[in-house]
């Protein structure tokens, strides 16, 4: 069978996919444009995608043949599955594999805000670090602080557990409480958006974009937070409304933000880049060798088994197409 391999994955990868099928591969180090992507998919059974990719009916309309799109990565935004699921076609994504990596980059933002690393680099490197004083580049602790979650699942449980080191009491908001056992080990109490917000002195945020959290950190919120707390966004830029954020950063109503997605991605609010007090990375959390490796791995995992016509052991609308998760 034919399918596109949008991004470029490690040969030993591809090569199980070359095995048994005909795949046409963007080498490029950049996103596959538009144009390309709709040039490309008409005959094509499979589809290895990215974030980079919008994958829509429009696109799916051109590729009568599609029936499987595996994704690289955990966050589906970009693909409109009921699409898909009305056309026949499985997808599916990553989760658990980029768990830990994500968590990690988590706690770098963190650390990263909280003792103005990136700042105090710059001013090494520049030649402005002249004399040792009792007031430079003082920080904020983070030891002991209040970390207040929204959206604990996976990767912000993991967030959770490494804050543990730090001694840092949870405060987190959910659709639902997870078990008190978690709770317990974790010392994370559930509490509403506005006490989270409001008694937090980092705000982390680890939900999945839909219309649910679409713009669900806007000036509102962003006035309850402490003038002293930081926000941290590794999940999808759009969950924040970035000029609400700019004006908070402006009128220092937050100590600053330490972030890896953006609300038009890869481009940022004007203003943004000019605040001392964030650290803004450009969409990194799975971006360890290791972790692209299992990315790659379980995309091609979920591929094949789609071609084959079974069922992927990530698929996400399998349910939706009649079709058992067994
Ligand atoms: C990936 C991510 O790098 O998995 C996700 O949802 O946001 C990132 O960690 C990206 O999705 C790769 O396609």
């Amino acid at each position: 069978m034919k399918a596109l391999v949008t991004g470029k994955l490690l040969e030993p990868i591809l090569a199980r996919v070359r095995v048994e099928h005909e795949i046409v591969v963007n080498e490029a180090e950049r996103p596959m444009e538009r144009e390309a992507l709709l040039d490309q998919i008409g005959d094509k059974e499979g589809l290895l995608c990215m974030i980079s990719d919008r994958i829509d009916a429009e696109l799916m309309d051109r590729a009568p043949r599609l029936r499987m799109i595996a994704n690289y990565g955990v966050g589906y935004d970009h693909i409109d599955v009921p699409a898909a699921t009305s056309r026949g076609i499985m997808v599916s994504n990553t989760p658990g594999v980029l768990t830990d990596t994500t968590a990690d980059l988590t706690l770098a933002l963190i650390l990263a805000v909280a003792r103005r690393v990136v700042e105090g680099d710059a001013t090494t490197r520049s030649g402005r670090f002249r004399q040792w004083t009792p007031f430079h580049f003082l920080g904020t602790d983070v030891t002991g602080k209040t970390l207040g979650i929204i959206g604990l699942g996976q990767i912000g449980t993991e967030v959770a557990r490494r804050a543990r080191a730090f001694r840092m009491p949870i405060l987190y908001h959910n659709r639902r409480p997870v078990s008190a056992e978690l709770e317990r080990e974790l010392n994370a109490t559930f509490a509403d958006m506005e006490t989270v917000l409001s008694q937090s002195d980092f705000v982390s945020l680890h939900v999945s974009l839909n219309e649910q959290s679409r713009g669900m950190i806007g000036r509102a919120e962003l006035a309850l937070m402490k003038p002293t707390a930081f926000l941290i966004n590794v999940s999808r830029g759009p969950v924040v409304d970035e000029l609400a954020l700019v004006e908070a950063l402006r009128n220092e109503t937050i100590a600053g933000a330490g972030l890896d997605v953006y609300e038009r991605e890869p481009a940022l609010t004007p203003g943004l880049a000019e605040f001392k007090n964030c650290c803004l990375l450009p969409h990194v959390g799975s971006a360890t060798i290791e972790a692209r490796t299992r990315m790659g791995t379980l995309a091609v995992d979920n591929l094949l088994v789609g071609l084959a016509d079974r069922i992927p052991p990530n698929c996400l609308n399998c349910t939706d197409l009649g079709r058992d998760k067994a």
